[in-house]
């Protein structure tokens, strides 16, 4: 098949600290020839232009940066639909989690009813009401399910909404006290890192994709490296202890490629400034290679 990778240097979500150059980290790590050795095609059309406000944001501070994260938001849904148009996989390279936003947007777009896979340490389910920090990042599921800030939620809203009931979050273990409620009140269906321990990550991740990908829905894969434990992954925006193992994170991805279903893929929150000797992108690139079918025989 033909990977369509795109960059989006973003990191006006996360406020600015320094996940914008995973991208390169990611490319660097040799995503291209191992993409390429796994027999897939590989379309790179670069990174998207995200403008870089000289200060803190005039706007809102609960919803920082929100215009320019829009802006980037409007364009990657345009590639993402025109990658899909073409019969191509989407693989969006990042930046923070709320350019999940805009690739989102675009395969809902395309597709009239798809399920999303949010592999997270983190809910990212607040409101500009129940934010702690005014980071987007955290705020993107929240929208995509049609809560939360109006302009982020009529961006999700302008296509086919994705039904709550088809989201399903993997590996959640820092929630805060609004969006656990919020979560709670929309039935989200949330896998956490208590289920993981308790039932086995087979059994979590087997779950998850028949709500995702119930009747054959195509799911989105929006993976955020933080959701691996930082003894893994320490070079991520927003590292929290306790996360999901080596083989508990590539089996997830296995099982993702065998059930056939994923046809868009996003890697975010590899924050290289925070890694050691590009370990986290590396391990993005292997995580990747396992969703794309590398253990398949
Ligand atoms: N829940 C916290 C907040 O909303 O600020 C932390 C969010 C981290 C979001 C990262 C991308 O997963
Ligand atoms: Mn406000
Ligand atoms: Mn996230
Ligand atoms: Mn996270």
């Amino acid at each position: 098949m033909q990977i369509r990778v795109i960059g989006v240097p973003m990191d006006l979500g996360a406020d600015r600290r320094g996940v914008d150059i995973g991208v390169s980290a990611i490319r660097y790590a040799g995503l291209h020839e191992k993409l390429r050795a796994l027999g897939h095609s590989v379309k790179d059309i670069g990174n998207l232009h995200v403008p870089l406000p000289e200060n803190q944001p005039a706007g809102d501070p609960h919803v920082k940066y929100l215009e320019p994260i829009i802006q980037v938001a409007e364009e990657l849904a345009a590639a993402v639909s025109e990658a899909l148009l073409a019969g191509d996989l989407p693989l969006v390279l990042g930046g923070d989690h709320s350019i999940a936003l805009g690739s989102i947007t675009g395969v809902a777009s395309f597709y009239n009813d798809i399920g999303v896979i949010w592999i997270d340490a983190h809910g990212d389910f607040n409101t500009p009401e129940t934010t702690p920090s005014g980071n987007i990042h955290g705020m993107v599921l929240a929208a995509l399910a049609g809560l939360g800030h109006e302009r982020l939620v009529r961006l999700a809203g302008r296509v086919p909404k994705v039904n709550p009931q088809n989201i399903a979050i993997v590996g959640v273990r820092d929630l805060d006290p609004g969006e656990r409620e919020l979560l709670r009140a929309n039935r989200i269906h949330v896998f956490t890192m208590t289920d993981i321990d308790r039932r086995g990550i087979s059994a979590i991740m087997e779950e998850a994709i028949a709500v995702a990908g119930h009747n054959g829905r195509r799911i989105h894969l929006s993976l955020d490296l933080d959701a691996l434990d930082p003894s893994e992954a320490p070079g991520v925006g927003t590292p929290v202890r306790g996360g999901l193992s080596y083989r508990e994170a590539h089996l997830s991805m296995e099982l993702l490629a065998a059930c056939g279903q994923i046809c868009s893929i996003d890697v975010v929150e590899v924050n290289p400034i925070l890694d050691r000797e590009n370990a986290t992108a590396s391990l993005a690139v292997g995580l990747v290679l396992s969703a794309l079918g590398k253990t398949i025989l």
